[in-house]
């Protein structure tokens, strides 16, 4: 039985609109909700700032536990970088893959290697390797965290046509996300958490083509189809795409407001730092529509650009998506708002 809620809130009246599969949830999922709209902006805040090599890296907490370590995130997002390109079905490929799995294994509690097989677009049938690390695998409040890691095989945005088949080493465009979530992944091993955590670590996201939807996240695709836990149902997923730009802005994503305004309020209540700007944003065709669709609310911290053509920013999907426009400060932000929002929901 399916049910739609529908709910106002005091200081902003806003509807939230959603489906789930039991009233259990239904009723958990509005009440952490209605909680959170409260909880980080009301809680107080301390800023901290840690400084190493050139680069400072400031966020601002709410929780009890240590600051988010962006140097440690820079570190992990560097380290894919040293792969190489991650383009699926390369060694470099091969050899991330398993790296990702022994990096999880010294944070998680378990990890699992989904392997499977997707149509694409235009390259036919390929192989899939989702990494999968699990964090309190008996907790029944859990919370999904998501980012792709393959890389797309054409930098065909660049300005230079001659680029447009070389592929992209994506610093910012996959290896940031994971960054921030194998850090955070880290701390959380060093620190502790009550609530069940699931880091879904996705591949083939860009080997999509424009005008087709259907042919990005296509390791999502099948992961939400295919979920690592029969009956899974996470209360909220976060999937972060290209956060680690010195100069990144997060506007709330369109489709993260329209399938879970209310946690998107939320995550940006608990947001740590200048780069989360309060206002919408456009809307992307990215892993969390799959997400959605599979019936778990999921929001989309992602780098949008009003001033730019293709809406992002102006190494998306050429040859210069390096190490060399990633900043630690903006890697720390994305990861201590994770932190807030993790603490908050404990605090229910
Ligand atoms: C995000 C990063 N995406 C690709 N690389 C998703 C996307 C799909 C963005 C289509 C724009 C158009
Ligand atoms: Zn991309």
């Amino acid at each position: 039985m399916r049910y739609v809620v529908s709910a106002s809130q005091r200081i902003k009246t806003y509807r939230i609109l959603f489906y789930f599969d039991d009233m259990k949830m239904t009723l958990l999922y509005i009440a952490l909700t209605a909680i959170m709209m409260t909880a980080c902006g009301s809680t107080g805040t301390t800023t901290t700032s840690e400084t190493s090599g050139n680069d400072t890296t400031t966020a601002t907490a709410t929780a009890s536990r240590k600051p988010f370590d962006g140097n440690g995130a820079m570190e992990f997002t560097r380290q894919q970088c040293e792969f190489g390109p991650r383009v699926p079905g390369t060694p470099a490929h091969a050899k991330c893959a398993e790296w990702l799995m022994t990096t999880l294994q010294a944070s998680c509690d378990s990890v699992i290697l989904q392997t499977g097989t997707v149509q694409t677009a235009t390259e036919g049938k390929m192989g899939i390797k989702n990494v999968i690390g699990i964090i309190n695998p008996k907790a029944e409040q859990r919370l999904l965290l998501l980012a792709h890691w393959d890389t797309r095989p054409w930098a065909d945005n660049d300005p230079d046509p001659a680029n447009h088949r070389k592929p992209v080493m994506g610093a910012n465009d996959g290896a940031s996300g994971v960054g921030v979530l194998l850090q955070l992944a880290r701390q959380l091993k060093a620190e502790g958490t009550t609530l069940g955590i699931d880091i879904v670590l996705v591949d083939v996201e860009d080997m999509g083509v424009e005008d087709n939807e259907e042919s990005w996240g296509l390791g999502t695709q099948y992961w939400a189809q295919h979920p690592h836990v029969g009956g899974y149902k996470p209360l909220f997923g976060i999937l972060l795409d290209m956060v680690g730009a010195s100069d990144a802005s997060f506007s709330r994503e369109y489709y993260s407001s329209y399938y879970a305004g209310g946690f998107v309020d939320a995550v940006w209540r608990c947001a740590a730092g200048s780069h989360f700007v309060n206002s919408q944003g456009g809307a992307v065709t990215d892993d969390h529509i799959f997400v959605n669709r599979a019936g778990i609310p999921c929001i989309d911290i992602i780098d949008m650009r009003t001033n730019s053509e293709t809406g992002f920013n102006s190494v998306w999907h050429t040859v210069n998506d390096t190490m060399d426009g990633i900043s630690a400060s903006t890697l720390a932000e994305v990861g201590q708002t994770l932190l807030n929002v993790i603490a908050d929901i404990e605090q229910q």
